[in-house]
């Protein structure tokens, strides 16, 4: 069979071949809006024809630094012609550097490095147990982890084993055991399931993303760390979406001043550019992990270090939780102008440069047909749980580019109709 492959020629040469193939020989895990991107910069992607587009889901909020940003891809091409893998059966010259950098701006004794936001959270979950037994002195084998209900960590099978989504679950049982849900932005309940002496953590998004951008109440954060200080229980932050700028401050914890016990990284931690995700905490929390009881191949390597350094350094050097802050209050005014003139808007929150616009269904038309509508004036972005569409551009977005990109949303909202 072999022969017959042409290896020197195997680019698609329109975005229809290129949909095609992915139908034909790609897993059919995801619903792609019907566009093909080739080719990235800043704020705006281009695809295979060259039809210019602006980015407004920055990959899942994992390309805050905007696209190929040429400080980080320096240090990735640097790195890549000097060292890239070593595994962590050695030292590395860059994994230190890395690690010094992040705890000393985030503030944590100690950071654990991995690749995937999933993983960083499965991570987590490892530590709150061997923290459970170790320290809290809870029975071997009954630790339990509080989560909340629509929560989104991931897809892993420890993960998922947590997750309240059937379009998750279904069909992957059986589920690890010793998760409690409760409502998310219940203090009360949060204060009943933390009594039970077996509990280690409470697992929590500061902004649930895939639920449709669902800010909790003011003082949440600040309630549940009290809440857990109170009963000797790890509140873990996962801020694999929320951090990095996105929400206008570096971490989405920072709003309320509440540090997690332990914090959750992923996504824009590499710009985009390559699989980074960290866990940070304490000593006492961190130091329960052995040598030998954790790792991965690829967690700690020192391309993701040298990226993980760069893309930390640009978002303080360009202040992009400023621009996050400021851009946020801009899109959403115009946003509330919107729905002033469009019945299909229904609502619209946020807060920095995470988004969304609640969509009310009309005439036939959904939200999918709003994007669908978005992509042909050329803005992108995707819709989240039933009608909502999130709203998530890179940070570096200058004001007139986000007038700019309003122009076409709302636009692309009224025509419709
Ligand atoms: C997909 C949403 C975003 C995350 C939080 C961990 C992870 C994610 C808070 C896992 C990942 C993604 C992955 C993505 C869709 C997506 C997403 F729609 F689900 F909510 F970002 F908007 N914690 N989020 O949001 O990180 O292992 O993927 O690196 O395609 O499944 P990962």
């Amino acid at each position: 069979m072999t022969d017959q492959i042409n290896l020197n020629s195997t680019k698609a040469k329109s975005s229809q071949q290129a949909m095609e193939w992915e139908d034909k020989y790609g897993a059919h895990n995801y619903h792609p809006l019907p566009v093909v991107l080739d080719r990235g910069k800043g704020l705006e992607l281009w695809d295979i024809e060259g039809k210019r587009y602006f980015d407004f889901l920055s990959a899942y909020s994992a390309v805050n630094q905007g696209h190929c940003h040429p400080k980080i891809v320096d240090a990735l091409t640097e790195q890549a012609q000097k060292l890239t893998l070593t595994s962590r059966a050695f030292y590395n010259s860059r994994l230190g550097e890395f690690e010094k950098l992040i705890t000393e701006m985030l503030g944590y004794d100690k950071v654990l490095a991995m690749n995937s936001g999933a993983e960083a959270n499965e991570t987590a979950l490892k530590l709150a147990r061997k923290w459970g037994y170790m320290v809290k002195g809870i029975p071997e084998n009954k630790a339990k982890i509080v989560a909340v209900s629509n929560n989104f960590h991931g897809r892993t099978l420890g993960v998922i084993s947590a997750s309240t989504e059937q379009s998750s679950t279904h069909g992957f049982g059986p589920f690890i055991e010793g998760f409690v849900i409760i409502p998310y932005d219940d203090v009360p309940a949060l204060e009943e399931a933390l009594q039970d002496p077996n509990v280690c953590a409470f697992w929590v998004e500061p902004i649930q993303g895939e639920a449709g951008v669902i800010i909790p109440e003011q003082g949440y954060l600040t309630k549940a760390k009290a809440a857990c200080d109170k009963y000797k229980v790890l509140l873990m932050a996962d801020e694999v979406q929320t951090g990095m700028c996105r929400t206008g401050k570096m971490l989405a914890c920072d709003h309320e001043l509440v540090r997690p016990d332990v914090l959750i990284l992923g996504k824009a931690l590499s710009g985009g550019i390559m699989p980074v995700s960290a866990v940070l905490a304490d000593d006492e929390v961190m130091l329960t992990i052995k040598p030998g009881e954790h790792g991965s191949t690829f967690g700690g390597n020192p391309l993701a270090c040298a990226v993980g350094i760069a893309s930390l350094q640009v978002l303080v050097e360009e202040n992009l939780a400023d621009n996050a802050h400021r851009m946020g209050k801009i899109f959403r005014a115009k946003m509330e102008e919107i729905k002033t003139k469009s019945p299909m808007v229904r609502t619209v929150r946020g807060k920095g440069l995470l988004n969304a616009v609640e969509i009310e269904p009309m005439n036939g038309l959904t939200a999918w047909d709003v994007c669908l509508n978005l992509k042909k004036n050329g803005l992108l972005a995707k819709p989240t749980r039933q009608d909502t569409i999130r709203f998530a551009p890179p940070l570096i977005i200058s004001e007139t580019q986000m007038l700019e990109c309003c122009h076409i949303i709302e636009e692309s909202i009224i025509t419709i109709l």
